[in-house]
């Protein structure tokens, strides 16, 4: 059987490419990316050297997704946060994003944690790449492997977004409402709707009248 292999590379389109060829157990890390990847076909941008860019791969699970923002939350630590359904946030701002890809028999996680250095408006995770890389592969072992009620309810825990109001864009609609639960598929339930994809936003709460 093919053995996992450790990957450290300079610079690559994206290390999701190169996982997807690996074995399950495998880890990609690169120091940039230079067509680095979010959801949707949207960029991930890091300047070469300031963040933990890798991309692990994995059995299937099916709450991978979820899993992966709370190995990956504990890993940072820190008082980390996740929002739906898997924004790493630190005070209220990312500082990591997570893109799950799934093939016929294996996923490929990859995770982008800034360091050093951060897009107007996000956060950083001061923390040694290293480190913080060895505490990310212990974690994903864990909870990749762990039943999807334990995943759920650790997730819950974590969460910035339950209790909020949020605004969701779905395919020609806004909703607005309170995101009350995730279903125990991990969708995000937002006035009774349950809402598997798509991106949320935090609404404020109306201004306070104290102040
Ligand atoms: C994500 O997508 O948050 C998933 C990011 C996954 C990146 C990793 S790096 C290793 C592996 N290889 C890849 O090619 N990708 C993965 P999404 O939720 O779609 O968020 C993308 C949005 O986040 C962008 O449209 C920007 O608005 C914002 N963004 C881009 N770079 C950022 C950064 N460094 N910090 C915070 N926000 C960023």
């Amino acid at each position: 059987m093919e053995q996992p292999q450790i990957v450290r590379l300079g610079s690559v389109p994206s290390t999701q490419e190169v996982a997807r060829a690996l074995p399950i157990g495998s880890v990609v890390v690169a120091d940039h990316q230079s067509s680095g990847r979010g959801r949707l076909d949207r960029r991930w941008e890091a300047p070469p050297g300031t963040a933990l860019l890798a991309s692990f791969v994995l059995p299937r699970h099916p709450l991978l997704s979820l899993a992966a923002g709370v190995a990956a939350a504990e890993a940072c630590g820190g008082g980390t946060r996740l929002k739906w359904p898997n924004d790493l946030m630190l005070d209220g701002r990312k500082a990591g994003g997570i893109l799950v890809e799934v093939a016929e028999s294996k996923a490929v996680v990859g995770i982008g944690i800034n360091l050093t250095a951060a897009p107007p408006g996000a956060a950083m995770v001061e923390q040694p790449l290293d480190d913080l890389l060895e505490r990310l592969r212990e974690r994903l072992g864990h909870w990749s492997a762990a039943d999807p009620s334990q995943v759920l309810d650790r997730w819950r825990e974590l969460s910035v977004t339950l209790g909020q109001r949020v605004r969701v864009e779905l395919p020609g609609r806004t909703l607005e409402g309170v995101a009350s639960e995730i279903d125990d598929r991990g969708a995000l339930v937002v006035d009774g709707e349950h809402v598997s994809a798509g991106d949320v936003i935090h609404l404020r709460a109306g201004p306070d009248p104290l102040k």
